[in-house]
């Protein structure tokens, strides 16, 4: 279901979609087509959307939503847990154009992400970084999603979406500044168009409908994606973007990685009802995708990429997957959850069903894994140089940014912080 309104905004159409005239979805009675021209009521110029406010009685119509294949109907798979590529006719339109090499890609991103990933663990227990959130198990959630967007997409990412900044073209080793305590983020959001990471639980999200509220605006053919937890389902933050994306109708992704745990409290904790299905009562369509599985990841988001761009409003995507390693490198899971959980998530390895489909399908020979390899041991070294030579920031910065102008409170602390880093004495040769 969607909420049309006189906010709708003046159709957009994806320059660069080459999938958005051949889909094909599962129509409702009643539901227009999603490849239909646009409505009357839709065809409004940016300008008019900016200055109406939304129809005190919007007209609530069903959105046709591609169904999932398999033995759960609700799972949009593309691949299987051992690597067999499955037919979905509604989804397969939108990987049908991959090459070879575009299937290589992926793997490449996902290979070289879990390295990246496993490097930054190790650096944390080496005492290099303060912390670390590790991706690990959610390379195909990231992965997939990320390569959808387009470059002129925005992207509200948590603190675990190392896989996504890849997409994005965040170089690696700026991830680690912040975990590193040498800085407070690490890059220019506007250069890649990838936010901060976000550590406050679910607000990401209002920044992101927010921000898509005045792309629509702009009238500007683009969408947002905000990336959020299970846990982070739970929050206000998310119940209210969720209204004011679909009153608004606006044109952001909600991308909820079901990781399955919100450190140590099971989704069990956080909902009744499958995540997917939370969209409904919102008045727009929520897709429940296999998250370890990049293929159908990239179709769905995709999928809802290109419904936003075209003014049809917010989707929520709940990526099923899960969280094969700590919350953080401060937790310990073995302390709440039973191994044999995590064994039987390892056997739906991203990573390993995507090498046995492009083996099976001779779309990759030994040398290119090898290679991969060859690249890998190469990121590994460079994260772990530049990690150790990232020069500590003055410990009297902290007090720089408070007040523009200056407070007697933060002159206070910061003579206090003086004479504390004065009682300590360099021992020679120490
Ligand atoms: C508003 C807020 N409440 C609590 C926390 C503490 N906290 C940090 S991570 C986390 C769990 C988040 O779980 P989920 O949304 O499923 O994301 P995941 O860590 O699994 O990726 C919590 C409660 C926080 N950072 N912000
Ligand atoms: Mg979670």
């Amino acid at each position: 279901m969607t909420v049309e309104s006189t906010a709708a905004r003046k159709p957009r159409r994806s320059a660069g979609s080459k999938t958005g005239t051949t889909r094909t979805t599962a129509q409702s009675a009643d539901a227009p087509a999603a490849d239909a021209p646009p409505t009357a009521a839709k065809r409004v110029t940016a300008k008019r959307a900016a200055t109406k406010k939304p129809a005190a009685k919007p007209v609530v119509k069903a959105v046709a939503k591609p169904a999932g294949t398999g033995t759960d109907p609700d799972l949009v798979q593309l691949l299987t847990p051992e690597g067999r590529r499955v037919e979905n006719a509604a989804y397969d339109p939108y990987v049908a154009a991959l090459t070879s090499d575009d299937l290589r890609g992926l793997y490449r991103d996902m290979v070289l992400t879990r390295r990246f990933d496993a490097e930054a663990t190790a650096l944390q227990r080496q005492g290099e970084l303060g912390l670390w959130a590790s991706l690990l198990g959610q390379e195909a959630a990231q992965i997939g999603s990320g390569r959808a967007t387009r470059p002129d997409d925005y992207v509200f990412p948590t603190y675990r979406e190392h896989g996504v900044a890849w997409c994005r073209d965040v170089d690696p080793t700026n991830l680690l500044g912040m975990f590193r305590g040498v800085n407070n983020g690490g890059w220019d959001p506007n250069s890649n168009n990838f936010h901060l990471y976000t550590i406050v639980i679910g607000s990401q999200t209002l920044h992101a409908t927010g921000y898509a509220m005045g792309v629509a605006k702009d009238g500007a053919d683009s969408a947002v994606i905000a990336y959020f937890g299970d846990g982070a389902s739970s929050q206000g933050d998310v119940a209210e973007s969720f209204t004011f994306a679909s009153v608004y109708n606006a044109p952001v992704v909600f991308f909820c990685q079901n990781n399955q745990w919100a450190i140590s409290e099971p989704t069990e904790r956080q909902t009744r009802v499958p995540l997917y299905q939370r969209a409904q009562g919102y008045g727009f369509p929520g897709v429940r995708v296999d998250g370890n599985d990049v293929l159908a990841v990239l179709a769905v988001t995709k999928w809802a990429l290109e419904r936003a761009r075209r003014g049809e409003g917010p989707t929520l995507v709940e990526a099923f997957t899960y969280r094969m390693g700590d919350h953080t490198t401060s937790d310990d899971a073995s302390r709440y959850r039973h191994d044999d959980e995590r064994v039987a998530w390892e056997a739906k390895d991203p990573i390993a069903r995507l090498r046995t489909y492009l083996e099976a399908s001779n779309h990759a020979d030994e040398g290119f894994f090898a290679e991969l390899e060859a690249e890998s041991e190469s990121l590994g070294r460079r994260v772990r140089e530049v990690v150790r030579a990232m020069p500590d920031p003055d410990p009297f910065a902290m007090f720089e940014h408070t007040y523009a102008d200056g407070h007697a409170l933060v002159d206070e602390e910061r003579a206090q912080f003086a004479a504390y880093q004065a009682s300590f004495t360099d021992v020679e040769g120490a």
